[in-house]
């Protein structure tokens, strides 16, 4: 076994200080034992993870990282200044892996083994004052720091930063956060505002660095790094990077009243927004950010949870610019969306950021992955059309094993290698259970430990058991998330004297708990249909299915004898949910009633009078499969919203 630090490996990617002005904090050593997210994150260790060396060996990041130690010869390769970015999210997800292994006793030789070659490499390839870059390093661009707006090599520190406070957690080791240390202090000396004796006054523009330097704040206790992420917050939006809106720079951050430009970018810098306003308390940082994600929330996210709406910068369209068959959805800006709502969630204690968090992971992240762990999707379209082929690669509605651009990829590894974090917190006055996953979970009641535990087949079906393994004598209060798309539930077992309230999304059972006292919560999850908003021109007259908190889709898999082009849905008909134990690794479906229309032979144009008579269509037996499950079986089409007419 290798050398591990136990207490270290009970935080995750967000650990706040006594000092951090937060609702909620993220518990310790939540444990997830079992059920749906067992799985996913089983696949993720054994089949994920592991394929990262060798996939980072065969596209060049690791050859690069030994060209500028000296120790290989050539060319540097790939494409992009950010391939550094691919190794340490990997580590980043290895050693939360590591961490997760260490709390459930396994065995982390191998994978250990692996994390140490890697970061040898990594420090190698460091530059005396502390610069690591290998496309700066070897010879690619400019000159260091020459190119802001493409270079990336802050968004490569951040990621650093990220997977060296990962490791250090998980191991309670230092030879990455050394690493990562000297390349913030290196930047600490290169950047800051005009008359701080610094050279350059100037951000990355894409973030990253901000929310990695606050979170090294919180681990090393250095306020040099808060101040640093605070400054380079600050100078978005003065036209250092011509007002661009891709770059984060149309107007600074305090006056933005929506979000906008590349979504992964927009979306890590808010998270780093979040992260400024609960370690400084700043109103009108914690202002913006509830603002942003509200007009994010209310008109700029797919169903899924997906956001960007246009493939040609990656970038956030307008209000209720929602397309369908050209939704970018890239899965980074999902799990970005996921860093943001979380921090929002602890900052203000509000159930809706959860909820909007369980939507995307459910929908909109988890499809990025196959269900082997295998392959994964860049972009995340809620159709794809009859015949529709494409070229494959980074911007495919195929799954592809690895990217020529591979943010996606080890992106999904470190979430879902450390989603146990984003799943509970405590405020000290009890515990308050955010997403449904059966496993272990650990608050706090007025200075005392709280435990319970939580057994579900969630999201397959609804029922949450809830035990109090440990409890103090005193009274706290136990929350549990009443999902937003819920409109039907119980709860059993709660004692006469319980105090309940229910507020703003939360159900709050106050009592003074007995040890193995066991709460049933059920959660009705019959299918639904669901509309979009008038303004969604893109999918009036259609409706979508879902059931709990899942996003259905068809695939032309399932209706033989045609594509999905000509389906239409009844929407008065039945919708039936069925277990199918033998279909994509074992879900529950959702048959539905519809018909295909008779589609007109094309002619030399595509319109006719409106109200023209319709051929009468065929009866069609609708299945719907989960949408994250959706490309993981033969080329085909594929929808989520359906044309009732
Ligand atoms: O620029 C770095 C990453 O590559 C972005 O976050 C992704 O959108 C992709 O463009
Ligand atoms: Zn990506």
């Amino acid at each position: 076994m290798s050398r591990t630090s136990s207490s270290a490996a009970g935080t995750g990617p967000i650990r706040l200080g006594p000092r951090s002005r937060a609702a909620l904090r993220p518990t310790e050593a939540p444990a997830v034992t079992g059920g749906f997210w067992y799985g996913r994150r089983l696949t993720n260790a054994q089949a994920g993870i592991p394929q990262g060396p060798r996939l980072l060996e065969s596209a060049g990041n690791l050859h690069n990282l030994r060209l500028v130690a000296g120790k290989a010869q050539g060319a540097f390769r790939g494409d992009y200044p950010f391939q550094d970015t691919d190794v340490y999210k990997w580590l980043e997800a290895a050693s939360w892996q590591l961490a997760q292994d260490t709390v459930a006793g396994r065995d982390t030789t191998a994978l250990t083994a692996e994390v140490d070659r890697v970061i040898t490499l990594v420090a190698e390839a460091q530059q005396e004052d502390g610069y690591l870059n290998t496309w700066f390093q070897s010879g690619r661009g400019a000159g260091r720091y020459s190119d802001l707006r493409w270079g990336h090599e802050l968004y490569n520190a951040g990621h650093l930063i990220q997977a060296a406070i990962a490791h250090h957690r998980a191991t309670g080791r230092t030879e990455l956060l050394d690493v990562a240390c000297g390349f913030a202090d290196h930047i600490g000396t290169v950047f800051g505002p005009p008359g701080s004796g610094r050279p350059i006054d100037g951000f990355d523009a894409h973030p990253e660095v901000e929310t990695a330097l606050a979170e090294l704040y919180r681990e090393t206790g250095d306020q040099r790094h808060l101040d640093l992420a605070g400054y380079f917050v600050d100078r978005h939006g003065h036209g250092l990077h011509g007002h661009e809106a891709y770059c984060q720079d149309r107007v600074p951050l305090r006056e933005a009243d929506t979000v906008e430009g590349h979504a992964v970018r927009q979306l890590y810098l808010l998270a780093a927004v979040a992260d400024l306003a609960i370690e400084t308390g700043e109103e009108s940082l914690a202002a913006a950010s509830a603002r942003l994600w509200h007009a994010m929330a209310t008109t700029k996210t797919h169903l899924t949870g997906g956001v960007g709406a246009h493939h040609d910068k990656e970038d956030f369209g307008d209000p209720y610019e929602l397309p369908t068959e050209r939704a970018y959805c890239e899965t980074c800006a999902a799990i970005a969306s996921v860093q943001f709502g979380w921090r929002m969630a602890l900052l203000t204690g509000q159930a809706r950021y959860s909820d909007l968090v369980e939507r995307t992971l459910f929908n909109g992240f988890l499809a990025g992955m196959s269900l082997d762990g295998e392959s994964w999707l860049y972009v995340n379209p809620l159709q794809v059309r009859d015949g529709y082929v494409d070229g494959g690669g980074d911007q495919s509605s195929r799954r592809t094993r690895w990217f020529r651009c591979a943010c996606c990829p080890p992106n999904v590894m470190r979430l879902l290698a450390s989603m146990e974090h984003y799943l509970t917190s405590t405020d000290g006055r009890g515990l308050q259970i955010h997403q449904y996953a059966s496993g272990v979970f650990h608050g706090e009641a007025g200075g005392a430990p709280v435990d319970v535990s939580v057994d579900t087949e969630y999201p397959w079906r609804g029922r949450i058991a809830v035990t109090v393994e440990r409890t103090p004598g005193t009274s706290w209060t136990l929350s549990l998330r009443i999902p937003q798309w819920c409109t039907e539930y119980t709860v059993g077992g709660v004692a006469a004297d319980a105090h309940v309230d229910v507020e703003d999304g939360w159900l709050r059972i106050h009592r003074s708990w007995s040890a193995g006292e066991e709460l049933l919560l059920d959660l009705e999850l019959a299918p639904r249909l669901v509309s979009a908003d008038p303004r969604v021109d893109a999918v009036r007259g259609c409706v979508a299915i879902e059931r709990g908190p899942l996003v259905y889709c068809l695939e032309q898999a399932d209706h033989p004898g045609g594509g999905l082009d000509d389906v239409v849905i009844e929407a008065g008909g039945a919708l039936t949910a069925k277990e199918r134990p033998d279909l994509l690794g074992g879900v529950v479906t959702v048959v539905g009633t519809g018909y295909r229309r008779s589609l007109p032979e094309p002619g030399w144009w595509p319109y006719v009078p409106a109200g023209s008579p319709q051929a009468p269509g065929t009866p069609l037996e609708l299945v719907a499969v989960p949408y994250f499950a959706w490309a993981n079986r033969t080329l085909g089409s594929m929808r989520v919203w359906l044309p009732t007419s």
